[in-house]
């Protein structure tokens, strides 16, 4: 007992020192072992999955490397500055009778389908231009002719619908907007909607077609009205709403059809709202209108002061929730969206 010879001493420290080597063999085996693996592991290819699913850093960095250009995010654009630096102010206006659509679409080169937006910065709003239309088309011709270059002169991100009343019966101006207002939503979610007529070509480029936080009329004065205010309160011609402020009011009666009383039913809805209709300076808010006589489609409406009695009463029921109408088609041209509606015939 307690007792162990010099013999016994010793083969007790081999064992030791064995077990120590063993344990270092393992090591150096694993070691080893880990070094084939990832010399043998196949380099991974960029895809999203690849990049999710490896859960090597070998694997992540090959797929970075492997990673071509065109997948790599290009740096954001910067938004466009709060004025444009292309402006030219009061604008020299020309109504060529040569003036062809092909001379219109070979200048304007960058619209695509209707549609533009800055190549250098980020447009502060995008802009949908919502023209009524029927029968016109030499207005429309000298107002794409100018509207498209102003545009982008403003830096903005449009487009373009004109709005087609089918058939010949009585023109319904503000129906045919409220349609373009929902058309045009399918396309985008545009910001910003101005309500234009197809004959009225702005003379200054710092009336800038973006919406505020109140409502806008940007006619204040035309060629025919000595560029003055026809009235106050009048909201016709060119105005600019945003998405919401439209939304808000339930955009325009449907009930107008003919001649006259849409755009100040446009205005009762706006008051009703407690919203306030703001207008640019004077001296840019300019237009020329196109000469034109009565179309023989838009009588007069002599219904039109009832229907105003009764806007406070109906709006809610009478706008954008009740506009029935049947497309009839929607071709994407060059320089604006055409889109062809069935919108139906008055009650009586
Ligand atoms: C005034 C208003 C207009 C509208 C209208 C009464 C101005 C500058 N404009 O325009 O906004 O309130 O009175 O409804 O005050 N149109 C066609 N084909 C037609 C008939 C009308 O395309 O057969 C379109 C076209 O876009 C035209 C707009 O409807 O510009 C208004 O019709 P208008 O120009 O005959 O009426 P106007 O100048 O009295
Ligand atoms: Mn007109």
């Amino acid at each position: 007992m307690g007792f162990c010879s010099p013999v016994c001493k010793v083969f007790r420290r081999g064992k030791y020192i064995l077990l120590f080597l063993i344990s270092l063999s393992v090591l150096a085996w694993i070691a080893h072992l880990s070094g084939e693996t990832i010399k043998d592991a196949p380099v991974s290819f960029a895809t999203p999955q690849a990049l999710v699913k490896g859960d090597s850093l070998r694997e992540k960095l090959n797929a970075l490397a492997a990673t071509p250009d065109r997948l790599i995010t290009p740096a954001p654009k910067e938004e466009c500055p709060q004025e444009s630096p292309l402006l030219q102010g009061a604008l020299k206006l020309s109504f060529e009778s040569s003036l062809k659509l092909k001379d219109v679409e070979s200048d304007n080169k960058a619209v695509i389908e209707g549609e533009y937006e800055p190549s250098d910065c980020t447009a502060r709003q995008s802009v949908a231009i919502l023209i009524p239309h029927r029968g016109r088309e030499k207005h429309l011709l000298y107002l794409l002719h100018h509207l498209h270059p102003f545009l982008q002169r403003q830096q903005l991100h449009y487009a373009i619908y004109i709005i087609q009343q089918a058939g010949d019966v009585t023109f319904n101006r503000a129906k045919l907007l409220n349609v373009g207002y929902l058309e045009a939503l399918k396309d985008y979610s545009w910001d910003c909607f101005i309500f234009h007529d197809v004959d009225l070509v702005p003379e200054n480029d710092h009336n800038v077609y973006v919406c505020d936080k109140q409502p806008k009329h940007l006619v204040v004065g035309r060629n025919a009205t000595g560029y003055k205010l026809r009235y106050k309160g009048y909201f016709g011609g060119v105005t600019a709403m945003n998405k919401e402020q439209f939304f808000q009011v339930n955009g325009f009666s449907n009930n107008y059809w003919g001649w006259g009383g849409e755009d100040d039913d446009l205005r009762v809805r706006v008051e009703l709202q407690k919203m306030k209709i703001v207008r640019p300076p004077a001296d840019i808010a300019r237009y020329t209108m196109v000469f034109h006589k009565r179309d023989s489609g838009n009588k007069i409406n002599k219904d039109r002061m009832r229907l105003l009695g009764r806007t406070p009463l109906v709006w809610r029921k009478d706008g954008l929730n009740s506009c029935t109408y049947k497309t009839m088609s929607l071709e994407r041209l060059p320089l604006y969206v055409n889109v062809t509606v069935d919108i139906g015939k008055p009650l009586s």
